[in-house]
């Protein structure tokens, strides 16, 4: 079911009331313009109208440690919607972002409520710059934006960008539990992460090294100049070309 708002604080406030309720796995809120909408660290993510800005009520089932292939597997669905819907080389920049020429066009945030140490839902929030003009972003933003629009020089249609992307969602979905490795090669292969220089920076520390590989969790594999390989779960990532 695909619920339509106007304007709301944020769609993944909506959804999670909804989850609460007891909405059924699957459930998706769209809305036009978010007046509150995050990424992660609870971050400013803007919402104007003219963007595709949705959350989805999962129920996956999967464990802590492996709830966080969700954001593997959305993003490379939505690599390749966008790629789809439009012909545009989109990428994956590890964790949550995909690229256009080294530029943000989506990010991707997964949010899950915990009980007795189990995820009882997950709320998939997804992004989209479509027709929305990101020239009127300010200009401290952690990536350069763009939008699908200034990429391909027209309108593109929110609705069969969404409908691409639940359709290539849904029919990976249930490889979290069958074949996940399916998951981390099409990632691999989407990826404008791995080979790089990149730097990532954490709460306390920044990592820098070559990114080798991602592991069934999410995690980067870094290389260090030391020969070692670090494990990075999480933090935001600079890539040394673009930065
Ligand atoms: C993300 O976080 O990239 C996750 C964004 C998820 C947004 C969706 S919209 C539907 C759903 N409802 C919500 O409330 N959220 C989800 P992160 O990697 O932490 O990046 C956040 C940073 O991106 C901000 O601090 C800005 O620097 C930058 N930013 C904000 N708005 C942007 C936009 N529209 N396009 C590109 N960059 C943006």
């Amino acid at each position: 079911m695909v619920e339509h708002h106007d304007r709301v604080s944020s769609t993944q406030d909506v959804a999670k009331l909804k989850a609460r309720d007891g909405a059924p796995e699957g459930t998706v809120v769209v809305a036009e313009i978010q007046e509150s909408g995050r990424g992660r660290l609870a971050r400013h993510w803007l919402s104007p109208s003219g963007g595709l800005w949705f959350s989805i009520v999962l129920r996956p089932g999967l464990s802590i440690e492996r709830v966080q292939g969700i954001v593997l597997l959305s993003a490379v669905s939505l690599a390749r919607a966008i790629r789809g819907r439009t012909g545009l080389d989109a990428g994956i920049k590890w964790p949550n972002d995909i690229l256009i020429g080294w530029k943000k066009a989506a990010g991707l945030l997964l949010e899950t409520q915990i009980q007795d140490g189990r995820p009882v839902f997950v709320i998939l929030g997804a992004g989209v710059n479509v027709n929305n003009d990101t020239a009127m972003f300010p200009p401290d933003l952690l990536v350069p934006p763009t939008s699908l629009k200034e990429e391909t020089g027209r309108d593109i249609d929110m609705e069969s960008l969404l409908n691409a992307f639940l359709t290539d969602f849904a029919a990976s979905y249930n490889l979290l539990k069958t074949d996940f490795d399916r998951i981390l090669e099409d990632w691999r292969h989407l990826s404008v992460t791995l080979d790089m220089q990149v730097k990532v920076t954490q709460m306390d520390k920044v990592i820098a090294g070559r990114a080798v590989d991602i592991d069934d969790t999410g995690a980067l594999l870094v290389r260090l100049p030391n020969g070692n390989v670090f494990t990075v779960h999480a933090g935001d990532l600079t890539i040394e070309h673009i930065s």
